[in-house]
């Protein structure tokens, strides 16, 4: 069944993916374990067959899509708690960058494990980073970058969180696949991660040094 679904992915086959997963999730799979040994994996070879020319723009949207419709289903299981909230997220992937399926998990693990998480969705800006900052007045500010030319903005966002006067009053967290933790600790983050599991310890732990 889960090599079912991570081949559902990677022939962009809508109709399939929702069925597995529906049918996994009523066999007793648990939700982890599909998006772990099924969907990331089938967007791992989306990726490098990408790399390799094998697969085009277009197609690795589509299984980007399908991958989505599979998380419709899984978000909010991964997201039941009931838990009171432990603390507030602002999460958004940074400027010139749209891709959301890494920060949509971590996301949902976060209100998972109990946070107000507030979504600024792709391409966010330092400005908005910032206006989002003065409004909502959260605990973390979690950043998201998938490109290697966007990463970067990381930076600016922090900086103008200073110029801004707002630096001290938050934490704040960077990942995504081409963040390192050398790069987070450069730029002046308080923390990293690179997985969703991980960004959950890694937020409990900055919040609980603060
Ligand atoms: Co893009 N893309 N893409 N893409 N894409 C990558 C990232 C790439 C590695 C593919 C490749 O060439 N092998 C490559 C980047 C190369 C680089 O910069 N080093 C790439 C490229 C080049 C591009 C374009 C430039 C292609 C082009 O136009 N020529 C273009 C850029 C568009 C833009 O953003 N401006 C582009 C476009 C797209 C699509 C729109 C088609 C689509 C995104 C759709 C969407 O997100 N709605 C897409 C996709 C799907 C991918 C791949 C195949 C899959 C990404 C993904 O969703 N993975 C990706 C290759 C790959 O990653 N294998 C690729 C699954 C997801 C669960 O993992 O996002 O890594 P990930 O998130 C993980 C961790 O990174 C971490 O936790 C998550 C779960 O464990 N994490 C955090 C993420 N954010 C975190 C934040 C945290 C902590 C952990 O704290 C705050």
């Amino acid at each position: 069944m889960i090599e079912d679904l991570r081949q559902a992915v990677l022939a962009g086959d809508f109709d399939a993916v929702a069925e597995l997963t529906r049918s996994a999730l009523k066999s007793g799979l648990a939700p982890s374990k599909l998006l772990d040994e099924a969907l990331i994996p089938a967007m791992d070879v989306v990726g490098s067959e990408f790399e390799s020319g094998v697969r085009f723009l277009p197609e690795m949207l589509v299984s980007a899509e399908v991958m989505k419709a599979s998380m419709t289903i899984l978000r909010p299981l991964l997201a039941e708690s009931g838990i009171a909230a432990r603390g507030r997220v602002l999460i958004g992937t940074v400027e010139g960058d749209l891709h959301d399926i890494g920060k949509d998990l971590v996301a949902a693990m976060l209100e998972g494990a109990g946070f107000e998480v507030t979504d600024l969705g792709i391409d966010v800006t330092a400005d908005q980073f910032v206006a989002a900052v003065r409004e909502n007045q959260p605990d973390i500010v979690a950043m998201s970058a998938l490109l290697t030319t966007t990463m970067v903005f990381m930076a600016d966002v922090i900086d103008r969180l200073a110029e801004a006067g707002l630096r001290s009053s938050v934490k704040i967290i960077v990942g995504g696949a081409p963040v390192t933790k050398a790069f987070a600790n450069k730029i002046g983050s308080d923390g990293y991660a690179n997985s969703a599991a991980t960004a959950v310890s890694a937020v409990k732990q900055l919040l609980a040094a603060s």
